[in-house]
């Protein structure tokens, strides 16, 4: 069977609000390492090499993740509502540096659970742009570990399992999977996430070049808890960059495409092989 057959087959639910949003799963919390905006000393927060900045929350309390100066992207089916406020943070620490600005438009991208918002005046600069990865094929993002980012600003880890095509609440679209079974390949131990109601719209990430690129919106999961075996939803980004460009062309702003540069190492491992190559070609040629 197909990831594409496996999936449909899959009855997925919307991550709806419920009266009283929770926060998201994720399997060994700690408030000193998931918490982004945790005030104890003994913060240790896995996301402290990155900037989450360009992740924000909205007046209405959604999420909305900033690709260009005026344009961030967050749920169809859960969006920052027009004329609300969404609030960035440039630093880790809550209340510090926020930066507001009002919803001033937005729209769909095609039948998916993609919205693509905008600002009327540019996000202040200190705030993070997000790049979108884009690899040549989608089984190529396969094993990647993502920081997801959900309610209430905790942020915790998951691996890709698929990438497929499904649809869930009058949505389509192509989607990352990822799975709460505490068996991954590379492990995330207790940092393994699960999206629950609230955190629709709100981002994962993974880490191309020392920063984080997008790969997912949060859009639906395939059981209201977190139980062994469920499975979590992001529409996946990559797949629709041509169509949100469309959107960002009117106000001649486009997405950043991050593309993965080997790393110093696998360069060095590249230069040693190539050395001995010539050492042997060298000796070969005194026999
Ligand atoms: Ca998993
Ligand atoms: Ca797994």
């Amino acid at each position: 069977m197909t990831d594409f057959m496996k999936t449909l087959s899959i009855a997925l639910i919307l991550l709806l609000p419920s009266l009283a949003n929770g926060a998201m799963t994720i399997r060994n919390y700690s408030a000193a390492r998931h918490y982004r905006f945790y005030t104890g000393s003994d913060k240790n927060f896995i996301g402290t090499l990155y900037d989450f900045s360009g992740v924000g929350y909205s007046s209405d309390g959604r999420w909305a993740t900033l690709v260009s100066d005026n344009y961030f992207i967050s749920a169809y089916h859960y969006h920052p509502e027009l004329a609300k406020t969404v609030t960035f943070n440039a630093t880790n620490k809550s209340g510090e540096i926020p930066y507001t600005y009002t919803v001033a438009g937005g729209t769909r991208i095609g039948t998916t659970d993609l919205w693509i918002g905008w600002f009327s005046t540019a996000v202040d600069s200190s705030i993070e742009r997000y790049p979108v990865l884009t690899l040549s094929d989608n089984e190529d993002y396969n094993g990647l570990v993502l920081f997801n980012y959900g309610a209430t600003n905790r942020v915790g880890k998951n691996v890709v399992e698929s990438i497929c095509s499904s649809y869930c609440g009058g949505s389509t679209g192509f989607v990352a999977e990822y799975d709460y079974d505490n068996n991954d390949a590379p492990s995330v131990g207790g940092d393994e996430t699960y999206l629950i109601t609230g955190d629709s719209g709100a981002p994962s990430f993974t880490v191309v070049n020392s920063s984080l690129s997008l790969l997912g919106i949060h859009w639906s999961h395939t059981h209201s808890t977190a139980v062994e075996g469920a499975s979590s939803y992001d529409s996946f980004v990559p797949e629709y960059v041509d169509e949100i460009n469309t959107v960002l062309a009117e106000k001649t702003q486009s997405l950043q495409l991050s593309v993965p540069v080997p790393e110093p190492n696998v360069i060095w491992y590249l230069m040693i092989i190539a050395g001995a190559l010539i050492l042997q070609r060298h000796r070969h040629a005194l026999q």
